[in-house]
């Protein structure tokens, strides 16, 4: 009946299977953890399947099972999915492409069940992908000794068996250590996350002012919210510091060493305002910005408390992951510039990925010189005498924010109706402030088009404008000019080494 090579007991090809299959879910349920994906592939199966189950069995499920019925689910799933992969192995016996059938068939469940998600990631398919290739690389290396022995033809011979413990061995530590390393990161995630949900921290959130929007359907929010906002960091896994934890300390050229605390700043006054951020690598029209409301302690007075010596023209901040960056120590001293140690992001405590607890906020500087995510480590001191971590590879010291600007609708290739049509976008001059934006229709000359309000200098300032459009072909360009005279420049920049530079500019159609 079973068609298995002789020698090789059919449990050998079964035990095969599980364990690669524990070492793939091992591993991608690290890869979820180090991509802060929110769902590892078997807990979004189990959601995909409570999304499209009937009512009446859903309902069924919880008045029988009560709270327990998601975990039933997903032990259910992982259940099935453990009976496929024991079924993978033995599959394995008969043909080595047999087995990357259940592979495959799992690997494109799991990915609609990550893609399908609310506000999923094109990244969150990564967990399902590096856990089918383990499954396919560890059942080939574990099965390796059970094939050679069935083509020799010499049943159980200790060389084999020696052979297959030994490689079972190798697999199971390294699923185990990676359970391990998930299990103890995810806790302590999880228990960052759940302080981090319990702060009742005095943050203010206010509605954006009435007038900072225009009236063009397509152009984004004006306040970014946190889960849209962008993110840059060099970390794999992102730190995870409880606020109890937390110290920055403020050293190097200074007279006054300072240690803080968490509850060392929320004891000091909050300053508040709208600040946009944006990084230095967003490509002319990119999406590397964003614009929120902070809540933060100054920089500039903490600063003045510990008293920087002369000679000092720069301040090291690091990152607990080890990042660091070089920030004029002008720009934290000033009075006019809103620079803070920012514990909120539109009026909630920092997303952990957004630097919980506390990270930097300096407006007008790009964020690689300026914005650290999980501050503990403020150096005074001169730029000649350190190398940062993206100014050791090439890029710009000081960093400060070019005038830029976007157009948002239409979008490139896009289409409007012809006749009156309105475009519109952002333009954006952090701490010298928008005085206008122009835009060109097809190749033409320079016009003004309408901006709306802002609250500071520090924000991104929402346009407008109406075109006239004949049928066919167009292209659109916008530039914007500061509040300091300077126009944006079409002279185009590579964002290597200090940000990029030219006008935006999209082709669309009018019919
Ligand atoms: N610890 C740490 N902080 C960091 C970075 C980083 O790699 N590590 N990247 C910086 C860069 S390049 C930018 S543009 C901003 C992005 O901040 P955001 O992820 O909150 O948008 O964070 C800055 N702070
Ligand atoms: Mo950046």
């Amino acid at each position: 009946m079973d068609t298995a090579p002789r020698g090789a007991p059919r449990g050998a090809w079964e035990i095969a299977g599980l364990l690669a299959g524990l070492a793939g879910l091992a591993v991608s349920h690290a890869a979820t953890l180090v991509l802060t994906s929110r769902a590892t592939p078997p807990v979004a199966v189990a959601e995909l399947f409570v999304q499209y189950v009937p009512g009446v069995v859903a309902e069924t499920a919880i008045d029988v099972l009560g709270r327990a019925d998601k975990p039933v689910l997903v032990v259910g799933v992982l259940l099935v999915v453990g009976g496929l992969l024991v079924y993978a192995g033995r599959l394995a016996a008969r043909a080595w492409w047999k087995p990357l059938v259940v592979y495959a068939v799992l690997g494109g469940i799991g990915t609609v069940a990550m893609l399908t998600r609310y506000d999923a990631r094109p990244v969150d398919v990564l967990p399902v992908i590096a856990g089918v290739v383990t499954w396919m690389v560890a059942l080939s290396f574990l099965t390796d000794p059970l094939r050679v022995e069935a083509a020799s033809g010499i049943p159980e011979s200790g060389h084999t068996r020696r052979g297959f413990l030994l490689r079972g061995g190798v697999v199971g530590a390294i699923a185990i250590g990676l359970g391990v390393f998930g299990e103890q990161f995810g806790r302590q995630r999880r228990r960052v996350e759940q302080t981090r949900a319990l702060l009742n921290l005095p943050l203010t959130r206010p509605r954006p002012p009435d007038d900072v929007r225009v009236d063009v359907d397509g152009v984004g929010p004006w306040q970014t919210p946190n889960a849209a906002f962008y993110q840059i960091h060099t970390a794999i896994v992102v730190p995870t510091i409880a606020p109890q934890d937390w110290r920055l300390r403020i050293h190097g050229m200074v007279e006054r060493e300072i240690t803080l605390t968490y509850q060392d700043l929320l004891d000091r006054e909050l300053a508040e305002d709208w600040i946009t951020l944006n990084c230095v690598s967003n490509q002319v029209g990119g999406p590397l910005i964003g614009n929120a409301w902070w809540s933060g302690v100054r920089i500039d007075t903490l600063l003045a408390e510990a008293g920087p010596a002369p000679g000092a023209d720069a301040v090291k901040q690091t990152s607990q992951d080890g990042w660091t960056c070089g920030t004029p120590l002008g720009a934290l001293t000033d009075p006019e510039r809103n620079a803070m140690l920012a514990i909120g992001m539109n009026g909630r405590p920092l997303p952990i990925t957004h630097g919980f607890p506390v990270r930097m906020i300096v407006p007008g500087l790009y964020g690689y010189v300026s914005a650290t995510k999980w501050l503990v480590d403020l150096e005074v001191t001169r730029f000649a005498d350190f190398e940062a971590y993206w100014t050791g590879k090439g890029w710009g010291e000081r960093g400060p924010v070019k005038i830029g600007s976007r157009i948002e609708v239409p979008r490139n290739g896009g289409d409007l109706p012809t006749g009156a049509a309105r475009v519109g976008g952002v333009a954006w001059a952090q701490h010298t402030g928008i005085a206008g934006v122009e835009v060109a229709l097809d190749g033409g000359g320079w016009r003004a088009a309408e901006i709306a309000g802002a609250p500071n200098d520090d924000t991104w300032v929402q346009w407008a404008a109406t075109l006239d459009l004949d049928e066919g072909d167009h292209e659109l360009r916008v530039r914007a000019i500061g509040k300091d005279g300077e126009t944006q420049t079409g002279v185009e920049r590579d964002v290597l080494p200090d940000g990029a530079t030219g006008w935006h500019g999209i082709s669309f159609s009018a019919s």
